[in-house]
C-alpha cells in the first residue's frame, strides 16, 4: 500500500492542479457515505471494492505508476468496443477514463457545446483540468467512433493529448466484422509500435483467458441477483462493475469470486439487503461511470431493487466470452471482433440483438418493470427508446424512459416519477 506522502508526490510528478483535485477529493468522502455506506446488510466482501473506490485517485493509480516506473505502458480507454486482451498482450496496462461526476462537466463545458451528454463532458473536463491520476498516467487515448458527441470530441481531446481512434462499423454483417477484425490488427500496430513489443500468439492467448476468467466472475456475480430476494444490492453490483474498469483483471476476478461465495451462500440462505416480495427493476441504455450512482440510489430509497443493469457498465461489458481455441493470430484476432461484435450498442443501425437481450434479461431476472435510462443529450439511447418502449408494452412489462445528467437538480422530480412507477407495482 502506497502511503498518502507516496500519493502526493505522485500527483505531483503527474501534473495535477493538486488545488483543484483536493475540491474534489473533500466532496467525495460525503457521497460515498451518502450513498454507499448507508446501505443495510452490504456483504462483507464489499469492503475490498467500497476500498478501491474510496481510494480510487490514490492506490491503483500507483499500482500504474509504478508499472511505468518499470517501463510499462498505460492505454486510457472510453468504451467497451476497445479490446483489453490485445493491450494486455503487450506488456501494458488498459484503464477506463470515462468520467461520471458533475465535478467535472464545467471543464468538459468550456470547449465543448452545453447539449453534450455529461460522460463526454465530464471525461474531457477531467483531462483538461488536470484533475484525473488516470488521464495523467494514460501513454495514449483509445477513443472510437461511435457516437457523434465522441467522435468530435475526441477531435478536440486529441489537441492536447495522443489519441488513436478506433472506427467502428455501422452494421453487424460478415463483412462489418471483417473490418472490426482489420481495426484491430490497426490497433496491434499502434500498440506494437508504443510498447516496442510484438504480439505472439501465446501471449494474446494468456490475455484472452485472463480477461474471460474476469468477465467469468462478472457472469457469477451478476446471475446470483436473478435470486428472490436478491442477496446484494444494484448499487454494490453496479460499483463492482464499475471496478472492474480500473482494477488490476487477476487480482478483480479473485476479489469477485470470493464476493460470489459469500452470496451463493445468501442464496441458499434466502438473504439480501431487501426483504422478499421488493419490486425488481432493470436499468437499461447509457452507461453510468463511476461515481455515477444516482438512480440506483433513488431507486433503491424508493422501496425497489436493482436487479440487472443492461448497460456498458452492465451486461454489455461482461456477457460473452472471447473463443479461445484459435491456434494463430489470425484466428484470435478473428475471435476478438466476433465477441465484440455481439455487444448491442445503440450506435449500430438496426439493433435488434439490443431488443432481443432485453426481452431475455427481463425473463431471466424476473423483472417487474424497467427503467430505461438516457444521459441527457444522448440521441442514441433516447431514439432506441422508442423500441424499447414498444417491446416492453408488447411484453406487458412497466417501463419508465428517464432523461437525466450527473447533477442532482432533478433528483426529486425523479424521485415522484419513480415512486409512482413503484407504487404500481404493488
Ligand atoms: S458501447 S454505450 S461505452 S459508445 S451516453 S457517450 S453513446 S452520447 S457511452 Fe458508450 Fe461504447 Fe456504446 Fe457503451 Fe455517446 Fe450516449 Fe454519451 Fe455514450
Amino acid at each position: 500500500m502506497a502511503s498518502f506522502k507516496e500519493i502526493k508526490s505522485m500527483w505531483t510528478e503527474l501534473g495535477m492542479d493538486l488545488e483543484k483535485h483536493d475540491e474534489f477529493l473533500n466532496s467525495f468522502p460525503s457521497v460515498m457515505k451518502e450513498i454507499i455506506a448507508t446501505q443495510e446488510h452490504r456483504p462483507q466482501a464489499m469492503e475490498y471494492f467500497t476500498n478501491v473506490v474510496r481510494t480510487v485517485h490514490g492506490q491503483r493509480p500507483y499500482e500504474l505508476f509504478e508499472h511505468k516506473k518499470r517501463g510499462g505502458k498505460v492505454f486510457g480507454t472510453y468504451c467497451v468496443y476497445v479490446p483489453d486482451e490485445v493491450l494486455f498482450a503487450l506488456g501494458a496496462v488498459t484503464t477506463g477514463l470515462c468520467g461520471g461526476d458533475q465535478f467535472w462537466v464545467p471543464g468538459g463545458e468550456k470547449v465543448l457545446p452545453r447539449a453534450t451528454c455529461a460522460l463526454i463532458k465530464s471525461s474531457v473536463g477531467s483531462r483538461l483540468d488536470h484533475t484525473s491520476p488516470f488521464c495523467q498516467l494514460a501513454d495514449l487515448y483509445i477513443g472510437e467512433a461511435t457516437c457523434d458527441g465522441k467522435k468530435k470530441a475526441w477531435e478536440i481531446l486529441a489537441r492536447d493529448v495522443p489519441m488513436h481512434i478506433m472506427d467502428m462499423p455501422q452494421k453487424k454483417r460478415e463483412k462489418d466484422i471483417q473490418r472490426f477484425a482489420e481495426e484491430i490488427w490497426e490497433l496491434v500496430e499502434v500498440a506494437e509500435n508504443l510498447t516496442g513489443k510484438k504480439l505472439t500468439s501465446d501471449a494474446l492467448a494468456d490475455s484472452i483467458r485472463l480477461i474471460n476468467e474476469k468477465r467469468r466472475a462478472l457472469i457469477r456475480l451478476h446471475h446470483t441477483r436473478q435470486s428472490a430476494p436478491a442477496p446484494i444490492s444494484g448499487k454494490d453490483a453496479l460499483m463492482v462493475t464499475q471496478v472492474a474498469f480500473y482494477d488490476d483483471p487477476s487480482r478483480f476476478a479473485r476479489m469477485v469470486n470470493e464476493l460470489c461465495d459469500e452470496l451463493e451462500e445468501r442464496q441458499a440462505q434466502k438473504e439480501g439487503p431487501f426483504p422478499a416480495g421488493t419490486p425488481r427493476i432493470m436499468i437499461s441504455g447509457s452507461p453510468m461511470a463511476l461515481p455515477n450512482w444516482k438512480l440506483h440510489h433513488l431507486v433503491e430509497t424508493s422501496g425497489a431493487v436493482v436487479v440487472c443493469e443492461e448497460q456498458c457498465t452492465g451486461t454489455r461489458y461482461y456477457e460473452n466470452l472471447v473463443d479461445e481455441s484459435a491456434g494463430d493470430l489470425e484466428g484470435q484476432i478473428m475471435a476478438l471482433a466476433r465477441r465484440y461484435m455481439k455487444t448491442n450498442c445503440a450506435c449500430f443501425h438496426q439493433n435488434e440483438g439490443r431488443m432481443q437481450d432485453i426481452a431475455r434479461l427481463a425473463d431471466d431476472y424476473r423483472v417487474d418493470a424497467v427503467i430505461d435510462y438516457s444521459l441527457q443529450f444522448c440521441g442514441l439511447y433516447s431514439t432506441e427508446s422508442y423500441l424499447v418502449k414498444e417491446l416492453l408494452q408488447n411484453k406487458g412489462l412497466p417501463y419508465l424512459h428517464i432523461e437525466s445528467d450527473y447533477s442532482q437538480q432533478d433528483s426529486e422530480a425523479l424521485r415522484t416519477r419513480i415512486e409512482a412507477l413503484i407504487e404500481m407495482l404493488a
